[in-house]
C-alpha cells in the first residue's frame, strides 16, 4: 500500500466512525458557487469539518467552506466535500487529492467534480453549465508518484456523460484547462489555451479526477462559467464577480445536478 492509499484508509476509517455509513456510493467535490446544490442532493444526515479528519487542511479560499457532508437519498449514501484544497496553496499535490482517495476507500465508485471556471469557448456565457469532456493538465503536475501509469482515455466517463445529457439533452461539453494559479491568465496565455483546444480555464479538478482514475473510479466532471476569460470580454477578472456569478446560478446548476446524480 502506497503512503497516499494508507492516509486515505485512515481518513476513510474515521469518517466511517463519525457518520456510521460503512460504503459511499458516489462522492462529489462542490466548487465554488456549487456548495447550495449540495442541499438539493438529499437529506443531510452528518456534516463535520474536513480538518478534522486525518490528512486534510483547512481550505483557504473564501467560498470554499471545508465542510463534508454525508447525505442519504433513501437508496444511496453521497458524501459532499463543500470546498476543496487548491494546488495554488503551497502544499503540494497530496492535499488536493486526499478527498477523492479518501471517497474512493470509502466505497465510492463515483466521483463527481464540479467548479466554477472561466470560459473560453465563445459559445459560453455566463451562469452556463459545461460537462468536462476532457482535460488538459497545466499544472506540470501529478499526484501519482512511481511507475503508475493510469490510462486518462475515458478520464471523464462517457457513459456519465451520456446519463446527464438524458436530463439536459442541450448540456454543453468542453475540454477544461487546469492552471496552477492563483494569478488568473494573461490574455495571450488566453489564446494559447484556446489555441490548443481548451473551452474551459481554471485552477482545480484535473488532479482529482486522475487520483479518482488511479484509484478506480468513475469521473463525472462539472464547470458553471462564472466568467469569460481574460481578453475575450471588456472586463475585467475580480474573485468577487466570479462568487457572485456563482450565487445567481446556484439555484438552476444545483437543480441540474441533483438530477443527474439521481439517476447515475
Ligand atoms: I471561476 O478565468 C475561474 N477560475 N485559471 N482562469 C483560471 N481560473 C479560473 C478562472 C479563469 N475563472
Amino acid at each position: 500500500m502506497t503512503r497516499t492509499s494508507r492516509a486515505a484508509e485512515e481518513a476513510a476509517a474515521e469518517l466511517r466512525s463519525r457518520t456510521g455509513v460503512d460504503t459511499y456510493d458516489v462522492a462529489l467535490v462542490m466548487g465554488s458557487g456549487w456548495a447550495p446544490a449540495a442541499d438539493l442532493l438529499g437529506d443531510s444526515e452528518h456534516e463535520l469539518p474536513v480538518a478534522e479528519l486525518p490528512g486534510f487542511l483547512r481550505p483557504a479560499v473564501e467560498g470554499h467552506s471545508g465542510i463534508l457532508r454525508s447525505i442519504s437519498t433513501g437508496e444511496r449514501h453521497l458524501l459532499a466535500f463543500l470546498g476543496r484544497n487548491h494546488l495554488y496553496e503551497g502544499h503540494g499535490t497530496d492535499p488536493v487529492v486526499h478527498g477523492v482517495r479518501t471517497a474512493v476507500a470509502a466505497g465510492a465508485r463515483t466521483v463527481v467534480l464540479t467548479n466554477a471556471a472561466g470560459g473560453i469557448n465563445p459559445a459560453y456565457t455566463v451562469g452556463s453549465p459545461v460537462l468536462i469532456a476532457d482535460h488538459i493538465n497545466m499544472t506540470a503536475r501529478s499526484p501519482l508518484s512511481g511507475p503508475s501509469f493510469v490510462d486518462l482515455t475515458d478520464v471523464y466517463s462517457a457513459q456519465l456523460r451520456k446519463i446527464a445529457r438524458t436530463v439536459e439533452p442541450d448540456l454543453a461539453e468542453g475540454v477544461y484547462a487546469a492552471m496552477p494559479g492563483p494569478q488568473y491568465e494573461t490574455p495571450a496565455e488566453i489564446r494559447m489555451l484556446r489555441a490548443v483546444g481548451a473551452d474551459l480555464v481554471g485552477m482545480s479538478t484535473v488532479l482529482e479526477a486522475i487520483a479518482a482514475r488511479e484509484a478506480g473510479a468513475q469521473v463525472l466532471g462539472m464547470s458553471l462559467v462564472t466568467n469569460i476569460a481574460a481578453g475575450l470580454a471588456d472586463a475585467n477578472l475580480d474573485h468577487e464577480e466570479v462568487l457572485e456569478a456563482g450565487r445567481e446560478s446556484a439555484a438552476v446548476v444545483g437543480r441540474l445536478l441533483a438530477d443527474i446524480v439521481a439517476k447515475i
